[in-house]
């Protein structure tokens, strides 16, 4: 009787690249199971590049998130985004060009498909939202997908195409014994992950404007306990701002923007950490901070 080969362990990365509010995060999330990058309805959320882990049977799949491509009248953030998602495709297995098909096909689409035309790696195209009714640019992308090497529909929102979609990338990742260790779901530290987390309260909470002229910064994060022996995490950060107008904006009339801010934060912060967190947030003036 012939024994049956073992399958190769394949491990790899696969950078997420795709205009700014495609869903490149919320797709992140959902294919690692745990929140690894922010999420908002505002453009340019993503900053940094992270890596979420997607552990398989005999694979392990690293998702590069990226800042999204966002055409605006330039600024030294969206510069530096636009290097920031770039990089992200130096040493990288494959490439998801994430789109959202409820959006026409626009000039930061364009963009993309561009600079995606010369990587030398595969490329999978991946339509979004598939839970949304009305996908006008559906047709016209899944035509594009012909140059592809593969393309994928899904919902991070109801997870419709998820399991498939993680098939199709492991199929392209290279024999390769894991990045990660097993119980690692992304290559954050703890203290990135609450500065993210607070900066996320910041977007949902305020204006147009204001998010991109903040960077939080924490000042001390320290185990205590309370006079009851309850242990919890205190948490001390400030939000930057570059002049007085945000910094009022940002407090708010009777310190009720900081105050939300604050409180939806904290609740994050202890769904997230699992714990009991107090969380001491200012606002602070830094004429360094740009946009
Ligand atoms: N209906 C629906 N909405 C989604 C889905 N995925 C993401 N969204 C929404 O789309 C918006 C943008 O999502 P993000 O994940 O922040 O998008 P992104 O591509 O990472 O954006 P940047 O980081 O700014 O480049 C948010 O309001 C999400 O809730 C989906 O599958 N269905
Ligand atoms: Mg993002």
């Amino acid at each position: 009787m012939s024994e049956t080969p073992a399958l190769p362990f394949r491990a790899g990365l696969a950078a997420l690249i795709g205009r700014t509010n495609v869903g490149k995060s919320t797709l992140t999330n959902a294919l690692v199971g745990h929140k690894v990058s922010i999420v908002t309805p505002k453009p340019q959320t993503t900053r940094h590049v992270v890596h979420g882990v997607v552990n398989g049977p005999q694979f392990q799949l690293v998702l590069v998130d990226t800042p999204g491509f966002f055409k605006t009248k330039t600024s030294k953030l969206v510069t530096e985004l636009h290097r920031k998602a770039r990089e992200a495709l130096d040493g990288i297995d494959l490439v998801l060009h994430v789109v959202d098909p409820s959006r026409e096909i626009g000039e930061e689409d364009q963009m993309v498909t561009q600079v995606l035309s010369h990587v030398k790696q595969p490329r999978i195209l991946c339509l979004t939202k598939f839970d949304l009714r009305r996908r006008p640019a559906r047709k016209a992308w899944l035509e594009r997908g012909r140059d592809y090497a593969g393309v994928a529909e899904v919902s991070a929102r109801n997870g419709h195409g998820l399991p498939e979609l993680k098939s199709l990338l492991a199929g392209f990742l290279p024999e390769h014994p894991p990045l990660y260790p097993p119980e690692d779901f992304t290559n954050a530290h703890r203290d990135f992950q609450i500065a993210e987390l607070i900066r996320e309260q910041v977007y949902l909470q305020t204006g147009q404007e204001v998010p991109y002229r903040t960077v939080i910064e924490l000042d001390a994060v320290e185990e205590a306990t309370t006079r009851d022996g309850q242990s919890f995490l205190h948490i001390k950060a400030s939000v930057l701002t570059p002049n007085d107008r945000y910094q009022r904006m940002l407090i708010g009339v009777g310190a009720g923007m900081i105050r939300a801010i604050g409180t939806s934060a904290r609740q994050e912060l202890e769904h997230s950490l699992q714990r009991k967190v107090f969380l001491d947030l200012d606002v602070l003036v830094d004429k360094h901070v740009g946009g």
